[in-house]
Order: C-alpha cells, then sequence, then structure tokens
C-alpha cells in the first residue's frame, strides 16, 4: 500500500520548466548558439544544471573548460534565479492544491524529489512549503537521475520504505529514476504518453485513479 507520494517538481508541481527553458536559451544566444530549440530543451528535463549546459553547447562547435563550463553554467543559473524574483502561487500548476490536500486528508505523506537546487527557494515562493513532508533535490544528492538516489533520499526522509511510494514525474530521466528506487511512477505532462510510466494522467485530480494508485478503498 502506497503511503507517500514523491512529487517532481519542474513541470509538476510548478511551471518552472518554462524558465528554465528561456535562461537556456538566453545563454544560447550569447554563446551564438542559435539553433538550441524546445526540443533540445526536453531532453533537459529532470536532468542536473551541468548535464543541461552540455546539451546546449552540442548545439554550438567550441570547446570550454571545466572551470568555464562552470561559469556558464553560473551564467544561466543567475538569469533563472533573476526569472524567480517575481515567482509567486500563481505558477502552481492546475490541481496540485487540491491534490496535495486531497492526500494529506487520506493521511498520505507528500515528499518532493527534483534535480533542482533552486528547490528551497521555489517551494518558499510559491507558498507550497507547508504543504510538504520531506524535500530530497540537488542539494542532498550527488548522483542526478536516471540514478534512483534523489528518490530514495526522499522515502528515507519520510520514513517510508520505496515500495510505499508513488513518484509523479514530468520526464523520462525521472521515471527512470523512480523505477530504479523500486517505486512506482506516475507520468503528467504534454510527454506523459511517452514517458513508460505505471499511470498517466493529464490531471493531477479529476482524470487520476488515486484510490486504485494508492490502492485505499473508501
Ligand atoms: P537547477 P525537476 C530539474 O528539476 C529540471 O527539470 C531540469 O531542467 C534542471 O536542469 C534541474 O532541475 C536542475 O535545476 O539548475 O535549478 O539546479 O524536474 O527534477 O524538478
Ligand atoms: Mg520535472
Amino acid at each position: 500500500m502506497i503511503k507517500g507520494v514523491i512529487f517532481d517538481l519542474d513541470g509538476v508541481l510548478v511551471s518552472t520548466d518554462e524558465l528554465h527553458y528561456e535562461a537556456w536559451a538566453k545563454l544560447a544566444r550569447e554563446l551564438n548558439i542559435n539553433n538550441y530549440t524546445k526540443e533540445d530543451n526536453k531532453a533537459q528535463k529532470g536532468i542536473s544544471r551541468m548535464e543541461s549546459l552540455e546539451i546546449v553547447l552540442k548545439k554550438g562547435n567550441i570547446a570550454y573548460t571545466e572551470k568555464e563550463k562552470e561559469a556558464l553554467a553560473d551564467r544561466k543559473n543567475n538569469y533563472y534565479v533573476e526569472m524567480l524574483d517575481s515567482l509567486n502561487d500563481s505558477a502552481v500548476l492546475k490541481d496540485v492544491k487540491e491534490a496535495l490536500a486531497m492526500l494529506k486528508n487520506r493521511g498520505i505523506k507528500i515528499g518532493v524529489g527534483s534535480a533542482s537546487k533552486n528547490t528551497p527557494l521555489i517551494l518558499e515562493k510559491t507558498g507550497l512549503e507547508p504543504s510538504i513532508d520531506a524535500v530530497s533535490c540537488g542539494i542532498d544528492v550527488t548522483k542526478s537521475k536516471p540514478d534512483p538516489e534523489v528518490f530514495l533520499v526522499a522515502a528515507k526522509k519520510l520514513c517510508l520504505p520505496p515500495n510505499e511510494c508513488l513518484v509523479v514525474e514530468d520526464s523520462y530521466a525521472g521515471v527512470v529514476a523512480a523505477k530504479a528506487a523500486g517505486m512506482k511512477s506516475l507520468a503528467v505532462g504534454p510527454e506523459r504518453k511517452l514517458l513508460e510510466a505505471d499511470y498517466d494522467s493529464e490531471t493531477l485530480l479529476s482524470e487520476t485513479d488515486w484510490d486504485l494508485m494508492l490502492k485505499i478503498s473508501y
């Protein structure tokens, strides 16, 4: 029986995935990489900042040293954090607050499992922080999705074994990570049908059969 639900952040709880794209696009233009597209951004979902940078740099043909790459990743993060300045609860995606309240009412623990090192800032600015029982993010782990570490740390913080956790994800790397952690997965977002999760749903409420997923009867 599922006793905890671990939510990915960008693209699942909040719409910050769009801001990641804008920040990377700005950096790409400055590096004269003019062929970085939304399609490239799909491959950046769920993976770390440095791995995301490699996807942008591959579109150009200049080789950078590790030190230069770190400076470029910092530059992108500064653009992203500037964009987060005006972030508020309007960035919380549809049905999220209602789904979190419903799960809490059912006694389900709520975790966040995100690659983003900006997770604490985003949860605070969007007002989601009080609804979350445990946060595991890029700051807590050394390996990023598809490695299961971020979800295993979340389960540990929730004091639950992995097989009592369900992961909600919008990225392929995230679904692979959930499987590797021994957790069931629910895919949401535009690519949900392609992610090979155990379940998929357009919304977190009406269409989602939480009773089936949590194996709870009421
Ligand atoms: P940061 P998630 C991920 O968040 C994003 O999907 C991914 O595009 C980003 O590179 C990663 O966080 C790292 O974010 O640069 O803020 O540390 O989807 O795992 O919540
Ligand atoms: Mg995501």
